[in-house]
C-alpha cells in the first residue's frame, strides 16, 4: 500500500530552511491554539493544495508510529513488578498445558506461540479494563481470540476456578471428571465461554452486531442504563475473513462507542507473514480509518520513545514505515548488529541514532503490544473514546518469549512440543521457581494462595466486579404459558381462501408483535426482504430500529404502510447481508443468558441464502445456544420458480440435518405452522431448552384446511395420517408429501383410485429431520440394550399396522426421504429435485424434477409392479396416459 509519507525526504533534503520553517509555525499553532486549529490549517492547506492541481495522496495513513504519544501516556496505574511476575506463570502455565497434553498424546495438538504473543494484551485488560458483573452492570462482553485459550485456563488456574486436573485434561474432555475444550465453547463450557471464536472471522461480525443489539435493548426500553461494552480480540491473519472485515462501516455508522477490537498483530498467520510485502497495521489502519473507526496504533514499545523524540526530521519514523513486516519478522529472529546494520545503516543520520543504544538494546527493544503501558494507554483511550467504535492495532511477536522454541519463526503456530532444553530455558525466562529434576515433565505452578501474585489478581478481579470469562442464566424463562390468540386463527383454516405459508406466517408474527405479554420480546430481522415476503406492512406497525431515529422525511409518508424508521423501532431491517442479519439472531437469541431478556428473533430470509451461504454461523449459532426461529422463505427448488437455479432451494433442509439441536420443519398449512411456532415459543422460552428452529415457508397459495383432531403430536414429532383411503378397502400406498408438494400427493391419492383402483392413504410428513434424529436415536437403545424389547422408531410406529409402498415426494433434494427409508415396512420410492433448479412455470419444474402428481401416481404403480403386487403393463399405460416422457433428459444430467 503506497502510503503519503513515502516521499518524506526523497529527493530533498528535510534540513532545509523552508521545511524547518514550516514545522515550526506548526508547533507555534499548536502551542497556542491546540490540535484542532492544526487540523484546520492542514484541511485548509490540502484544499488550497489540490485547487493548484497539486495531487496528494490517500491520506488514511498515519506514520508508522504509536498514535498517542508518550506525553498523552497516564501513569500506570497497577504494580509492574507483580504483573511482570503474573505473567509469567501463566506464560508457563499455558505453555505447559499444550506440551504436557502432547507427551501424553501427540496427537492432541494445542497453540503455545498466539498466547505467547496476546499474553500482555490480555493480561492488562484483566487487571485493569475488563469489567465483570456488577452494580448493576451485566459485565463485558469478550470474544476471546480461540487458540489463545490455554492462557485464559491457565489465568483462571491462578485465579483458584480451574484445578490442576482441569489444566491437565486440555484437550481431553471425555477423561474422567472433564477436561478443557480446545477453544472457546459455550456448548461444551457452559459456565465459562459465552463466545464461540473458533472459526476465524466470525467473532468480529458478531460483535458488532452484539453491541448494536446491546444499543438496540436500551433503546427499545428492554434494558435500561446497561449498555455494555464489547471487546474482540482478533489474530491479524484473521481479518482476512471476509466477515471480519465485512461489517465494519455499521458499527462506525451506528456510532458504536461500547465496541473494541483489539488486533494482535504478530505479523504471522499459520504457513508465515500476513503481508511479508507490505504492513498489516497500516493496511488495517486505512480500512478502519475510511470506514470511520477511532485507531488506535500500538506499534513501538518504551525503549523508543527517546529516539522519536529526537526524529524531528521524521527520518525514524519514516524508516519505519518503509521497513515491511517479512523484514521486521527477520529483525525478531536476529541479533542486535544485523538489525543495526539493516535498520539503521540506510542514513548517517540514524545510525548516529544508533549508537545511544547497545546491540542487546537494539535487539531487545520492545514492540508495542508487549508494553504494558503503551498498552493502558490505548486502552484507556479505548473506553473513553465516544461517538465511534475503536480499534487498537498492536504490534507484537508471535511465540513472545519462546526464543528459538519459536519466537517471530514460520512455523510458531504449531509449535507445541518443547524439550527438555526448551524447558530449562523458558523455566529461567520465566522465573519459575522449579528445578532442572522438577521441569522434565512441564508441571504446573501456582504460587501458595496467600503469595502476592495471587492476591494482585483476585483483588484486581474483585475490583473489577468479579472473573472473567464467566457464563451465566441470570433468566428464569418466561413467567407463564404464551397466549392462544396468535395462534387460533390459524387452526380454523382459511375457509377456501386460497393463502401461503408465507402468508399466515407474517399474520402470526403481526399478531405476536401485538401481544401483550411477548410483543415487545419480538425481534423480526430481514435482510432487505420485508417486500418480499409480504411484510412492509410490519414497517409502520413496529417501525424500523435506528438508533438516529429517523431524520429524513420518507419518501412514502403519506401512505398507511411508510418506510418508519424509530429510535424504539422493532424490526432489524439489516440490508443484503446474511451473515449480519444472523449475528443479530445470534445476540437477540442469545440474549436470555447475555442479557436476562428473552428476546426471541424471527429471522427471515431467502432459504437458499441461509444454511448454504452462511451455515457457518449457523453452527456458530447451534454452539452458543442461541434460541429462536430461523424463517427460510420462499422455499422449495419448484415453488420458487421463476428466480433460477441460484435462488431455488432444494438443499437447505438437508444441510440443517447435522446440527444437532436444531429442529427442522417443512410444513403444509396455517395449522401446522401455528402448532411448531406456539411449541418453540414453549420449548425454549419456557422449558429452557437450548433448541433452535428452521422452518421453511413458501409462497404458493392454496386453501388452509382446519386442524383435524389429534395431530399436534405428529406434526412435532414429523409426520402424521393427513388422509386415509378415499373410497375404502385395502390401503396398498402410502403417500407422504411436504409443503405446498402436499397437494400433489393428494391430487396423486385421487388419480390412484380412480383411474388405477389403487387405495392410498397421504401422510403429511412435516420433518423428515425429526424422524430421523428420532430413528437414529430408537435403534441406539436397541443395540445398547440386547435383552430389552426393541423399540419403534415413530415413523415405525405411525406405519406399524400398514402394508403396500411408500411414496415420498418433497420439493428438496431425494436424500430427506431416503434418510428415514431403513425404518418404513415396505418398499420406498423417494421423489425430489436433485439437480440444478430452472426458470419456468411451477408445473413445467414439477415435470422436469419428476415429483409431481403424475410422477407420485407413477411411483406408487410401478412399486407395486416390482413387488409382483401390479402387471407391468398398468405401469407403462400409466406412462402414456399421463403423457411422461420415458426418454426425457434426467433432472441430475450434467
Ligand atoms: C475459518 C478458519 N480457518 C482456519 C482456521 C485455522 N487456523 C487457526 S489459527 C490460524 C492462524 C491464525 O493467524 P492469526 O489470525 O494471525 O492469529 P495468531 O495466531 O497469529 O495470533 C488458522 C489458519 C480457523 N480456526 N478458522
Ligand atoms: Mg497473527
Amino acid at each position: 500500500m503506497q502510503d503519503q509519507f513515502s516521499e518524506i525526504g526523497s529527493d530533498i533534503d528535510p534540513d532545509i530552511i523552508e521545511s524547518r520553517e514550516w514545522r515550526e509555525s506548526l508547533d507555534y499553532v499548536l502551542r497556542h491554539a491546540g490540535p484542532k486549529r492544526v487540523r484546520q490549517l492542514i484541511a485548509e492547506l490540502q484544499i488550497h493544495a489540490r485547487s493548484q492541481g497539486v495531487r496528494l495522496p490517500f491520506a488514511e495513513n498515519t506514520p508508522y508510529i504509536n498514535t498517542i504519544p508518550p506525553d498523552k501516556q497516564p501513569p500506570y496505574p497497577g504494580s509492574h513488578e507483580l504483573e511482570q511476575r503474573v505473567r509469567n506463570i501463566i506464560r508457563w502455565n499455558a505453555m505447559a498445558m499444550v506440551v504436557r497434553a502432547n507427551i501424553k498424546d501427540k496427537t492432541l495438538g494445542g497453540h503455545i506461540a498466539t498466547y505467547a504473543s496476546v499474553c500482555n494484551l490480555y493480561e492488562v485488560a484483566f487487571n485493569h479494563f475488563f469489567r465483570g458483573a456488577g452494580d448493576g452492570y451485566d459485565g463485558d462482553q469478550i470474544y476471546f481470540q480461540p487458540h489463545a485459550s490455554p492462557g485464559v485456563y491457565a489465568r483462571a488456574y491462578l485465579e483458584g476456578r480451574l484445578t490442576e486436573h482441569h489444566l491437565n485434561n486440555f484437550r481431553q474432555e471425555l477423561r474422567p471428571g472433564g477436561g478443557l475444550s480446545s477453544y472457546p465453547h459455550p456448548w461444551l463450557m457452559p459456565d465459562f465461554w459465552s463466545f464461540p471464536t473458533a472459526s476465524m472471522g466470525l467473532s468480529a461480525i458478531m460483535a458488532i452486531y452484539q453491541a448494536r443489539f446491546n444499543r438496540y435493548l436500551e433503546d427499545r426500553s428492554l434494558k435500561e442504563g446497561n449498555i455494555r461494552n464489547v471487546w474482540a480480540f482478533l489474530g491479524d491473519g484473521e481479518t482476512d475473513e471476509p466477515e471480519a472485515l465485512g461489517a465494519i462501516t455499521l458499527a462506525a455508522r451506528e456510532k458504536l462507542d461500547n465496541l473494541i477490537f483489539v488486533v494482535n498483530c504478530n505479523l504471522q498467520r499459520l504457513d508465515g507473514p500476513v503481508r511479508g510485502n507490505g504492513k498489516i497495521i497500516q493496511e488495517l489502519e486505512a480500512v478502519f480509518h475510511g470506514a470511520g473507526w477511532h485507531v488506535i496504533k500500538v506499534v513501538w514499545g518504551s525503549g523508543w520513545d527517546p529516539l522519536l523524540a529526537q526524529d524531528h526530521e521524521g527520518l525514524l519514523a519514516k524508516r519505519m514505515t518503509e521497513i515491511v513486516d517479512g523484514q521486521y519478522q527477520k529483525y525478531t529472529v536476529s541479533d542486535g548488529q544485523y538489525q543495526r546494520d539493516h535498520f539503521f545503516g540506510t542514513h548517517p543520520k540514524l545510525m548516529e541514532m544508533s549508537r545511544l543504544l547497545t546491540d542487546e538494546h537494539v535487539r531487545t527493544i520492545r514492540r508495542g503490544g508487549h508494553d504494558t503501558d503503551k498498552i493502558y494507554t490505548a486502552y484507556k483511550a479505548a473506553v473513553e473514546h465516544q461517538g465511534a467504535p475503536t480499534v487498537i492495532l498492536a504490534k507484537t511477536i508471535k511465540g513472545y518469549g519462546m526464543g528459538e522454541w519459536g519466537e517471530g519463526k514460520n512455523t510458531a503456530h504449531q509449535q507445541k512440543v518443547i524439550g527438555e532444553e526448551g524447558l530449562r530455558h523458558l523455566r529461567t525466562r520465566f522465573s519459575i521457581p522449579l528445578s532442572d529434576e522438577e521441569i522434565k515433565e512441564a508441571p504446573f505452578y501456582r504460587p501458595p494462595e496467600d503469595s502476592p501474585e495471587i492476591e494482585y489478581i483476585k483483588e484486581r478481579r474483585a475490583a473489577l466486579g468479579g472473573f472473567i470469562p464467566s457464563r451465566q442464566i441470570v433468566n428464569p424463562g418466561l413467567p407463564k404459558p404464551i397466549n392462544e390468540d396468535p395462534f387460533t386463527e390459524l387452526m380454523t383454516g382459511t375457509e377456501g381462501r386460497e393463502v401461503s405459508t408465507t402468508m399466515v406466517f407474517v399474520r402470526m408474527l403481526s399478531k405476536l408483535l401485538r401481544d401483550p405479554d411477548i410483543g415487545k420480546l419480538i425481534v423480526p430481522i430481514v435482510p432487505d426482504e420485508a417486500r418480499t415476503f409480504g411484510m412492509d406492512a410490519l414497517f409502520r406497525q413496529c417501525g424500523i430500529y435506528s438508533h438516529a431515529g429517523q431524520l429524513y422525511e420518507p419518501v412514502d409518508k403519506d401512505t398507511l404502510i411508510y418506510y418508519k424508521e424509530a429510535q424504539d423501532g422493532q424490526i432489524l431491517e439489516e440490508g443484503i447481508t446474511e451473515a449480519g442479519s444472523l449475528s443479530s439472531m445470534i445476540a437477540a437469541g442469545t440474549a436470555y443468558s447475555t442479557h436476562g431478556v428473552n428476546t426471541i428473533p424471527f429471522f427471515i430470509f431467502y432459504s437458499m441464502f441461509g444454511f448454504q451461504r452462511v451455515g457457518d454461523l449457523i453452527w456458530a449459532a447451534a454452539e452458543m445456544r442461541t434460541r429462536g426461529f430461523l424463517m427460510g422463505g420462499t422455499s422449495g427448488r419448484t415453488t420458487l420458480n421463476g428466480e433460477g437455479l441460484q435462488h431455488q432451494d432444494g438443499q437447505s433442509h438437508l444441510l440443517a440435518y447435522p446440527i444437532p439441536n436444531l429442529r427442522t420443519y417443512d410444513p403444509a398449512y396455517a395449522y401446522e405452522l401455528a402448532v411448531i411456532i406456539r411449541d418453540g415459543i414453549k420449548r425454549m422460552y419456557i422449558d429452557q431448552e437450548d433448541i433452535f428452529y428452521y422452518i421453511t415457508i413458501q409462497n404458493d397459495n392454496y386453501a388452509m384446511p382446519a386442524m383435524p383432531e389429534g395431530v399436534e403430536e405428529g406434526i412435532l414429532k414429523g409426520m402424521y395420517r393427513l388422509r386415509s383411503s378415499l373410497n375404502g378397502g385395502p390401503v396398498t400406498a402410502h403417500l407422504f408429501g411436504s409443503a405446498c408438494i402436499i397437494n400433489e400427493t393428494l391430487k396423486a391419492q385421487e388419480m390412484l383410485s380412480t383411474d388405477y383402483g389403487v387405495e392410498a392413504d397421504v401422510w403429511s410428513v412435516t420433518s423428515y429431520k425429526q424422524l430421523w434424529q428420532d430413528g437414529l436415536e430408537t435403534e441406539r437403545l436397541n443395540l445398547l440394550h440386547p435383552t430389552k424389547k426393541a423399540r419403534l422408531p415413530y415413523i415405525s410406529s405411525c406405519l406399524k399396522d400398514t402394508d403396500g409402498v411408500y411414496v415420498m415426494a418433497t420439493d428438496y433434494v431425494k436424500t430427506l426421504a431416503d434418510s428415514v427409508a431403513r425404518w418404513v415396512p415396505g418398499p420406498v420410492v423417494s421423489l425430489g429435485t436433485d439437480g440444478f433448479g430452472r426458470s419456468d412455470s411451477r408445473p413445467a419444474l414439477r415435470n422436469f424434477f419428476e415429483m409431481d402428481a403424475r410422477f407420485i401416481t407413477l411411483g406408487a404403480l410401478n412399486a407395486l409392479v416390482r413387488k409382483g403386487d401390479l402387471k407391468p403393463q398398468i405401469a407403462q399405460r400409466a406412462i402414456r396416459k399421463m403423457e411422461i416422457d420415458p426418454e426425457k433428459d434426467s433432472p441430475l444430467k450434467v
